[in-house]
């Protein structure tokens, strides 16, 4: 028997040992050009499970970064070393990476409060000052990194459409301008297919409103298992889906929308125990325009016809 005291003990060792096991995904990079101090601190981060790298200056600590060698979700940043100092450092890694990206906590030493400050305005989210407690030392780590993790949920969250977990449109003005940039830039082919689901609306009155979303969710699979790593798949409205192609041809975007209306057509759904068929309209647009709004203009005006010439086709 164990009594409930025990228990809460029990649980709370479970807790830390899975919190250890998930920080294995966290890297943290130490820069300090002393061989003992990051010695000492990776000892430490150990004993929380981080991944932890290190950088005995701050070209180092940029290369690593740089280079991309796994995340890195934290780095912690000496101020006195050669070459670099850490307010220059933590200045040019915010030049790169933002406070959603990665947290930074500066390192000084007893005695130079100043720097601290200074550390922050560069764009440390905090510091702490040597020699420190472990107790310490563990709160600002774990709570920054925490912060983190949040800031990362919440920003993933907003670029999602619930129900069917696919990006939502917010992200694809977003992301999808970065994509239309570069590929203007690189002269490289993009297309959009935008795709309305045919009278939708009669598979919710028939299935009401929960069946119809069972749909959406089956044609969001559909259309996922046929996006490449580089497309952009998102649910652009209701019943509407958009995806921008990189790096196709004419040609090669409308060989891609026919498979997807034929990928949502052939979809063996049952609501309720009914077989139900379900078709799809498409419009597609491959000139460039002046930016991607116009692009998705061109790409629905597209679509409007393939609904007005009898739906269930692909319009250009
Ligand atoms: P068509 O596009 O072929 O002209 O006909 P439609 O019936 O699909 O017409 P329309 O695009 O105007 O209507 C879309 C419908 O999709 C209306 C709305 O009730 C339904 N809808 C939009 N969002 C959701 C949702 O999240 N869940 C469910 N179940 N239905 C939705
Ligand atoms: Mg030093
Ligand atoms: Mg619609
Ligand atoms: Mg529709």
């Amino acid at each position: 028997y164990v009594n409930k005291g025990n228990l809460t003990e029990i649980e709370h060792v479970i807790a830390t040992v899975e919190r250890i096991h998930r920080n294995r995904r966290i890297g943290v990079l130490v820069v300090d050009d002393s061989t003992s101090a990051r010695a000492y601190l990776r000892t430490l981060l150990g004993r929380y499970g981080y991944r932890t790298l290190e950088a005995r200056d701050g070209q180092e600590a940029l290369d690593l970064l740089a280079s991309g060698t796994g995340p890195i979700h934290l780095v912690l940043c000496d101020q006195h070393m050669p070459g670099m100092d850490g307010i220059t450092l933590i200045s040019r890694i915010r030049r790169h990476f933002s406070r959603t990206e990665l947290c930074i906590i500066g390192m000084s030493n007893h005695g130079s409060g100043i720097l601290s400050a200074r550390q922050l305005k560069a764009g440390a989210n905090d510091f702490i000052t040597r020699p420190f407690l472990e107790e310490e030392f563990f709160v600002r780590v774990n709570q920054n990194v925490a912060l983190l993790e949040l800031l990362q949920e919440m920003r993933e969250n907003a670029n999602r459409d619930p129900l069917t977990r696919l990006y939502n449109r917010r992200y694809l003005a977003d992301a999808g301008e970065t994509v239309y940039q570069a590929a203007r830039r690189e002269g490289r082919g993009l297309a959009v297919i935008l795709l309305d689901l045919d009278h939708f609306k009669q598979i919710n009155d028939r299935f009401g409103h929960s069946g119809g979303d069972k749909v959406l969710v089956n044609v969001a699979d559909c259309l996922m298992a046929r996006a490449r790593r580089s497309d952009i798949l998102v649910r652009y409205g209701g019943e509407e889906f958009c995806l921008l192609a990189q790096d196709v041809d004419e040609k090669g975007a409308l060989g891609l929308a026919e498979a997807l209306r034929e990928a949502v057509g052939g979809l063996e759904l049952r609501l309720d125990g009914e077989p139900l068929a379900l078709t799809t309209s498409v419009g597609v647009n491959t000139h460039p325009g002046t930016c991607l709004e116009a692009m998705l203009e061109a790409a629905d005006e597209a679509l409007y016809r393939a609904k007005t010439s009898g739906r269930n086709r692909v319009v250009q």
